[in-house]
């Protein structure tokens, strides 16, 4: 590594912030000058050897290289590497998922905790390389489950962030692809192909066409729900009403 490489990291892991979650919580304590600052998680991954999970500053913006945003790097699953896009869990108090447009693209809650990173920085993410996504689940009985597609874009904002996905691997079976094409909807903006609003209707923002098979922004049930596909649904693995306990969204780049 690099002294440069070094001094950049130094940056980005130096200081716990004041929100109680020192080790886990870093912030930026000064910016690393332009051409040294990691884009995505695998950058900071292969930057330094045996670096932790936790929240690290990225500029993932080929057009705005100074803009920071505040991501969460999973270092550790499958090679490490991996930039958080979303993530549910277990927390007593919960994040409010069914947003606005406006929100699904800033992104919203504490990316240490649950959260959507933003509709602009998965852009930003994607366009920067080919990209993968993984999703790692787990359900109440301590099952877990994956799943890892090997060509992942999302559209900027004049395309509606249009999803692009293919190429699946895994044990959870495979209940994304079919949203492949879908534009990006919200109770505020119907983007689907059925009548209906299916964000209203499955309480959360996603890539929809008519159905789903993946709602991983939906209500958090835990568990089976009499409701009908509104919760943190895997079709393919646990149906539509069943929500997940663990659900984690995580891209970085094929090559
Ligand atoms: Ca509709």
């Amino acid at each position: 590594m690099t002294q440069t490489a070094i001094a950049s990291l130094l940056f980005l892991v130096a200081l716990a912030t004041a929100e109680g979650l020192a080790g886990n919580e870093t912030v930026l304590a000064g910016f690393p000058a332009v051409g040294h600052r990691f884009r995505n998680c695998h950058e900071v991954h292969q930057a330094t050897a045996g670096s932790a999970d936790g929240v690290y500053v990225v500029f993932p913006y080929d057009c705005c290289p100074e803009r920071p945003v505040r991501v969460w790097c999973d270092m550790t699953t499958d090679g490490g590497g991996w930039t958080l896009i979303q993530r549910r869990d277990d927390y007593a108090e919960q994040e409010d998922f069914f947003r606005t447009w406006t929100e699904y693209v800033l992104g919203f809650g504490s990316v240490a905790k649950d959260h959507w990173l933003g509709l602009d920085h998965i852009h930003a993410l994607t366009s920067q390389s080919l990209s993968q996504i993984r999703f790692d689940l787990v359900d109440f009985e301590g099952e877990s489950r994956w799943a890892k597609y090997d060509f992942f874009y999302v559209h900027d904002k004049s395309d509606s962030y249009k999803l692009e996905v293919n190429h699946y691997s895994g044990d959870a079976e495979d209940s994304f692809t079919s949203h492949s094409g879908a534009w990006f909807s919200t109770k505020d903006r119907d983007l689907d192909m059925a009548d209906s609003s299916c964000a209203a209707s499955y309480k959360g923002g996603w890539w929809y066409k008519k159905y789903h098979a993946t709602n991983l922004n939906g209500l958090y049930h835990r568990g089976h729900h009499e409701s009908y596909a509104d919760g943190i649904n895997w079709f393919d693995w646990h149906g539509h009403h069943y929500s997940l306990k663990t659900v984690t969204m995580k891209i970085k780049p094929k090559f």
